[in-house]
């Protein structure tokens, strides 16, 4: 979504209810997974593939010219998928011990990006570019967590955070979800009755 509105590009959008999927979802979606692209009665998945592909027939590109930049960026925007792994785990984990090993792990790996940042304020420094459009998801959801727990998670990550108040105030990301985005994340998050959900609620019992 944020690319092909980056790109100025005409789409339509059909949301899955991933908790009881379309039969004809799950044909042309082979992972069963959203996003799935489909152009005519083609089919492109996985999110980084579709950008790729969305990026190849709209120029101007999206990615650095320099053949290393580029293959640096692709490393970074695989990397993106980590970081939303690692925060799918910490938010959903059961108990105290995994809840902690989880937050670890998330929390060493932001310092990794961290580590990689420029002046910003986007990852290749003045120009949004594919890989911002990849971390935007990312980040966008660990400030509902942020807000919701009244933590701020990106504090000992200057870099990331410049970078993700960058990125969240472009009108390609507000754009790319509906409006109710932080309502519906808190409240699947909430079902899934975990450490994090119980913690949440209880700052919002006391708050
Ligand atoms: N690597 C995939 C991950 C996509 C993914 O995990 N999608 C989730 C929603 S964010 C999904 O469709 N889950 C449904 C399921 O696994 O049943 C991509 O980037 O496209």
């Amino acid at each position: 979504m944020i690319t092909l509105l980056e790109k100025g590009q005409d789409f339509d959008i059909t949301y899955i209810d991933l908790a009881n999927k379309p039969d004809w979802f799950l044909k042309i979606s082979p992972f069963g997974k959203v996003p799935v692209l489909r152009i005519e009665d083609e089919v492109v998945f996985e999110s980084a593939v579709i950008n790729e592909h969305l990026d190849e027939v709209t120029p101007p590109s999206l990615h650095p010219q320099d053949p290393l930049k580029k293959a640096q960026n692709r490393s970074w925007i695989e990397f993106s998928s980590q970081l939303n792994m690692d925060m799918f785990m910490w938010s959903l984990a059961q108990d105290e011990a995994s809840h902690d090993e989880k937050f670890e792990k998330l929390i060493a790996n932001l310092q990794k990006l961290e580590d990689q940042l420029g002046d910003g304020p986007f990852f290749n420094g003045t120009e949004f570019m594919l890989v911002d459009a990849a971390f935007a998801p990312f980040f966008m959801r660990l400030v509902f967590l942020s807000d919701a727990m009244g933590t701020n998670y990106l504090e000992s990550f200057p870099k990331c955070s410049d970078w993700s108040t960058a990125l969240l105030a472009k009108d390609s990301v507000q754009k790319s979800v509906i409006p109710t985005i932080k309502d519906k994340f808190l409240t699947y998050i909430d079902a899934k009755a975990s450490v994090l959900a119980k913690r949440i609620s209880e700052v919002g019992a006391l708050g």
